[in-house]
């Protein structure tokens, strides 16, 4: 007998040892991402759904470890299915099956486009948003693009580089940062979006908390908005972001930049991040925010310290894990330069790789500063990762019978 260990990170390893001994596209990816082992950590869990999980655990030939109030399952995707399937649920386990469900539905056929306004953007390849800063004081170009003039002539030069989305942003979210007055803030934003829309450089998002800001920049052109506060700042922005049916990025921070360093306390930063956004996720489609339109951001460097923006990027899956396409913002930041001892200003290749480690744990688009560098390192990561079937899988499997996990597109 002869043994090869199959790489077991992505279901591809097993999708082509099936695919090269005769198996076709679709049986091999189905078999492929359901032998692929999950672990849940499961919370809240009472005593009567602890001892049900346990035996339904024993059966199944399932990893189950437990303590008061919570359990952490392993098991193939294939076999936590059933957990999620109410006519297949063990008793005592119905209050598992929404959350469940929703997580192995996304896991098996994971977001593919980001609806925004007046357009559709394909997340099957690496999409960068470029940075067009147009404060007088953000953290690293501040000050350097504050004239229209400027602002289009760097805007240009990320889309030559490779950026499918521009990022403007008016107001600087770095702690202590002098607050600005909604008026002042479409003052610098608005004309900068108007001549982006004019030349049909973007689709144009705006960086902005504040509800008044993001109207004027739909009313303008913009097509996304950006919020860092996770809709937290201003309770009518979601509705802004609704009735423009504009696109969202809903950022993590906690507090405000003034008060996050010192709420960046976790237990498990992952857990408790992915927690707190995919509430403030809730929020936007409880504001008529369609779920198709929302992306969610971790928020590196926002409300958490270099230790904890690591364990985030390596734990990236847990927020991946709440089905909306993720954002990612790690450019030229503090955490890189603590890694690297390298100053702001020389972080773009820190600022690539960590893009490219993020593509690889499921983020789909990458805020940065500069886009050559983040371009090449994902094209590189892009190549090496093909998570999900090619479009020729694809169309085959429309007429496929139901999979693992009673859906029909893996
Ligand atoms: N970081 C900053 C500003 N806006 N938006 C998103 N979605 N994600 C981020 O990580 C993020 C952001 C701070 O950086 P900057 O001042 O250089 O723009």
């Amino acid at each position: 007998m002869k043994l090869t260990a199959l790489a077991a990170h992505t279901p591809e390893a097993v999708r082509a040892a099936l695919a090269a001994r005769g198996w076709d596209a679709q049986p091999a990816w189905f078999a492929a991402t359901g032998i692929q082992s999950l672990v849940v950590l499961l919370e809240d869990v009472t005593e009567p759904e602890r001892e049900a999980l346990v035996r339904w655990g024993a059966k199944a030939g399932a990893d189950v470890l437990t303590g008061a109030g919570w359990a952490l399952v392993s098991a193939a995707a294939s076999r936590l299915a059933p957990l999620a399937r109410p006519d297949r649920l063990p008793a005592g386990l119905e209050s598992l099956a929404p959350e469940l469900g929703r997580f192995l539905a996304s896991y098996a056929d994971p977001p593919r486009r980001w609806e925004i306004a007046g357009r559709t953007l394909a997340l099957d390849h690496p999409v960068l948003i470029g940075i067009v800063n147009v404060t007088p004081d953000s953290f690293s170009d501040g000050g350097r693009f504050t004239t229209v003039d400027r602002a289009i002539e760097q805007a240009e030069h990320l889309v030559a580089d490779g950026c499918e989305i521009l990022d403007v942003g008016g107001e600087s979210t770095r702690p202590g940062a002098a607050p600005v007055a909604p008026a002042d803030e479409i003052a610098r934003v608005v004309p900068v979006v108007e001549q982006l829309v004019q030349r049909g450089l973007g689709p144009v998002s705006v960086d902005t908390r504040k509800a008044a800001v993001a109207r004027a920049a739909l009313a303008a052109g913009a097509a996304v908005i950006n919020d860092v506060s996770g809709l937290a700042f201003d309770p009518g922005l979601a509705r802004v972001v609704a009735e423009g049916g504009a696109g969202v990025i809903v950022m993590h921070m906690r507090g405000t930049p003034d008060t996050m360093d010192g709420l960046a306390v976790y237990r498990h930063v992952a857990a408790e991040v992915a927690a707190e956004l995919g509430a403030a996720a809730a929020r936007a489609e409880r504001a008529g925010v369609a779920r198709e339109r929302i992306v969610v951001d971790p928020g590196f460097g926002f409300a958490k310290g270099p230790e904890q923006n690591f364990r985030l990027l390596d734990e990236l899956a847990t927020v991946v894990g709440l089905g909306y396409p993720v954002a990612v913002g790690p450019s030229r930041k503090r955490f890189l330069g603590a890694a690297t001892g390298r100053p702001v200003e020389d972080r773009d290749r820190a600022t690539a790789v960590a893009c490219a480690l993020a593509w690889e744990r499921g983020a789909r688009l990458f805020r940065v500063h500069d886009a050559a560098l983040a371009c090449e390192a994902l094209r590189v990561a892009g190549a090496t990762t093909s998570p999900v079937p090619t479009r020729g899988d694809r169309d085959r499997e429309r007429e496929a019978p139901l999979g693992w996990n009673g859906t029909s597109a893996p």
